[in-house]
Parts: structure tokens; sequence; C-alpha cells
């Protein structure tokens, strides 16, 4: 789980995500989440961190008011992992189910 993704594998991971593109200047991924403001924006916020806490593996995200701007990457790996391709996806279901 924790080696960087590359090639057909690293393609088929972000193709299976919705909404997420590539960082220019760095191996990451990072897509902007929009709420009807900042109590749902925060209250998603609160449900991903406790998932991420159980996966030990933490987002780089900067909220103002009702958005987030998320970047996943893998510290370890020095780039996008299966880690970070599964935190993308639960994330994007936490927030189908919030908003
Ligand atoms: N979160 N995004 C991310 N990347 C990591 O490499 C990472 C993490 N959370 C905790 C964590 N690694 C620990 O396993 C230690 O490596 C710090």
């Amino acid at each position: 789980m924790r080696e960087k993704l590359i090639g057909p594998k690293r393609e088929q991971a972000l193709k299976a995500l919705h909404g997420w593109r590539e960082v220019e200047d760095r191996d990451a991924i990072t897509k902007r989440f929009v709420f009807r403001d900042f109590s749902e924006a925060f209250g998603w916020m609160t449900r991903v961190a406790l998932v991420a806490e159980r996966m030990d593996h933490h987002p780089e995200w900067l909220n103002v008011y009702k958005t987030v701007e998320v970047t996943l990457s893998t510290h370890d790996a020095g780039g996008v992992t299966e880690l970070d391709a599964a935190l993308a996806k639960i994330m994007d279901g936490i927030a189908a189910q919030v908003r």
C-alpha cells in the first residue's frame, strides 16, 4: 500500500476517482470540496479526520469558510499510493452523504 503508484496502476487508480487532479509540481492529487456552509464543511472534515486517524493516513487540507482544498500524498513513499486513492474515495463518499 505504501509504494508509489506508477504507470498503468496509477492511471487506473486516478481514473476511478471523481474530480481529483494531479498537482503540478509534486507527486500528489488534489480536489476542492465546496459545501453549503462552514458547519457542513467542518462536519465533513470531522468525519474524514476520524477515518484518516484510523487509517493512519492524513490529508493536507485548507478550510476557508465552506470550501476545503485537499491534497493527498504519502510522505513515506514520496508520492501518491493506494492509501491516497482509498482516502480520496472515502472523502467523496462522505461528501455525498453530508451534502
Ligand atoms: N499521512 N498523508 C500521509 N502520509 C504519510 O506518509 C503518513 C501519514 N500519516 C501518518 C504516517 N504517515 C505515519 O505512518 C508516519 O509515517 C508518520
